[in-house]
């Protein structure tokens, strides 16, 4: 029988049922919704926007912009501590952990980002490593947390099998604007040279990809639901941190450590210009 190790090298992702306990889950979307979504004069890291302000939800009460770095909110604000430390204990599940060190060929890995959404933005595809990676190129763990059952009708994420192993030649201007490396994805998913797949995604599920495997998010098909997920990203600790295959720029990293994890912490929460691209909101919500 292919192990899943091999499933992930092939396809470049494998899905995990039920992998995380729902009731663990349940517990962090209560004191998500009064910690965060019905406490006052919040602000956070907008992944969006791109920067730090309040919140802001829809007529159906969900948090609009997702927050960037969940991991990194409570540096700044101790109020938050017990919802991102439960944040933490689904991020960093040791089911997490293990599977990470089953499907790659490192033991250790390092939390790099993660994010918080209680709706979908319509993420256009991409490769990770357009915006992140390791050096040697190739070996982050994208990971996607259901914390509900996702109706289609939320708009659901998706990968593109084997698209890991398609190394993208990029002119200079296409390494630099984002659009243009957005463009070019999606004429090639157009060309139906390479096919989406858009699994059904169930709480507790969890889908690792690799930073080469296209993926992003179908269009919000009504706003009246919700698709509450976590996304994180995993480097092996042995390797170094990368702006981009293209530039393979090192990048300075500092860490805290949660429960013997090493998390790093971004630059979300600094109020300080992102050094890496800002992606255009154009390309969302379109696919
Ligand atoms: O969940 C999404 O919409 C996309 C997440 C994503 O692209 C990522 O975490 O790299």
């Amino acid at each position: 029988m292919i192990s899943l190790k091999q499933k992930f090298e092939n396809n470049g992702f494998v899905i995990v049922r039920s992998l995380i306990n729902k009731k663990l889950i349940s517990s962090f979307i209560d004191i998500y919704n009064t910690d965060f979504l019905n406490s006052e004069n919040n602000t956070y890291a907008k992944m969006n926007s791109q920067s730090i302000g309040k919140k802001k939800v829809n007529k159906y009460g969900y948090l609009q912009d997702p927050i960037a770095d969940i991991h990194c909110l409570s540096l700044n604000n101790k109020k938050y501590n017990n919802f991102v430390n439960k944040s933490l204990d689904i991020i960093l599940n040791k089911k997490i952990l293990k599977t990470l060190e089953k499907i790659n060929s490192f033991q250790k890995h390092n939390l790099m980002m993660s994010m918080m959404f209680d709706q979908n933005v319509g993420t256009p595809p991409h490769q990770d490593w357009y915006y992140l990676d390791s050096l040697p190129n190739g070996n982050i763990t994208g990971v996607w947390i259901a914390l509900e059952n996702i109706d289609y009708k939320a708009g659901k994420f998706f990968v593109v099998p084997g698209s890991n192993k398609m190394i993208l030649k990029l002119k200079k201007d296409e390494v630099k604007k984002p659009d243009l490396y957005e463009k070019k994805i999606k004429l090639l998913l157009k060309n139906k040279k390479y096919k989406i797949f858009v699994p059904n995604l169930k709480k507790g599920d969890v889908l690792f990809w690799n930073s080469g495997t296209i993926h992003g998010s179908k269009k919000t098909v009504n706003n009246k639901f919700s698709r509450k997920s976590f996304t994180a990203h995993f480097l092996p600790s042995k390797l170094k941190f990368v702006t981009n295959r293209y530039e393979n720029k090192i990048r300075r990293v500092e860490f805290f450590k949660y429960k013997d994890q090493y998390c790093r912490i971004t630059n979300s929460y600094k109020n300080i210009k992102k050094k890496s691209f800002k992606r255009s909101l154009n390309s969302f919500n379109k696919f």
